[in-house]
């Protein structure tokens, strides 16, 4: 049985007071009003994560994550944090592979593929992430380009290493852009995701694959999206920034 994770992705935003403010909130609601196994996955701004870390003590839901990390274990590379690292303050989960990461930083499918490495090898989750761009999608390309992104970064794993892969599908013209696709448009992909996983590694590493939708959900179009047979949480942007739109989000996950 797969994993439902809804993980809030806060990318730049917040000051140190308004981020424990902010987990301190969502911790209360997430206990008083969250009955189903939903496993919240919270992704603060890496700086954060030592102090935002005994806010979550003894609560087995709600898991840290962060938004990125550095391919090599350690070494002269000013400015960046590694898996081992995060590894190292218990950090559990990290994003990678965000279309802003691929797009400002230039990461590519090959670079991403050392990355997921390094986490696996450190023991952390990878919400690997993929989508394509507008363009891609009006010239029908969107699926082939989706699909290359996985073999590339994810398909020299073995099959005990994949198992411990997130998927996070985000179509990049809906990120940031208020657009999100239709639960139609976010089940042809993820269905095509967990066929395309399952061609490489079977069925049953491809039924316990958690594939999540990101770009724009909401607590409006939250509970559509995740009704969809496979879509089976979400990767939340500008809605994790607010405790009772995220709360919101959460619970539609049932
Ligand atoms: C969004 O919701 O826009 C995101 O990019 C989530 O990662």
């Amino acid at each position: 049985m797969r994993k439902k994770i809804v993980a809030g992705n806060w990318k730049m935003n917040k000051t140190l007071d308004e981020a424990v403010a902010l987990v301190s909130e969502v911790v209360n609601m997430i206990n008083d009003e969250v009955t189903s196994d939903v496993q919240v996955v919270l992704c603060p701004p890496a700086l954060y994560l030592t102090t935002l870390k005994p806010y979550l003590e003894g609560q087995s839901r709600i898991a840290l994550g962060a938004q990125n990390c550095h391919e090599k274990t350690s070494g002269a590379y000013t400015g960046e944090i590694s898996a081992q690292m995060l590894k190292s303050i218990n950090v559990s989960y990290v994003i990678l592979g965000h279309s802003e990461r691929r797009q400002y930083f230039g990461e590519t499918n090959a670079q991403l593929a050392e990355k997921v490495n390094s986490a696996l090898a450190n023991g952390l989750t990878p919400i690997f992430c993929c989508g394509e761009s507008l363009e891609q999608r009006e010239s029908g390309v969107h699926l082939d380009f989706v699909r290359t992104q996985l073999t590339e970064s994810l398909f020299h794993l073995s099959p005990e290493q994949f198992a411990n892969i997130v998927i996070a599908y985000e179509p990049i013209w809906a990120i940031g852009t208020g657009l999100t696709a239709s639960s139609a448009q976010a089940q042809e992909m993820h269905e095509m995701l967990r066929q395309h996983i399952a061609s490489q590694y079977g069925q049953e590493v491809a039924d316990n694959t958690s594939i999540l939708y990101g770009g724009s959900a909401n607590e409006k179009n939250a509970a559509e999206l995740f009704a969809q047979p496979d879509v089976d949480g979400g990767l939340i942007g500008g809605a994790s920034l607010k405790s009772r739109e995220f709360t919101t989000v959460v619970k539609a996950n049932k």
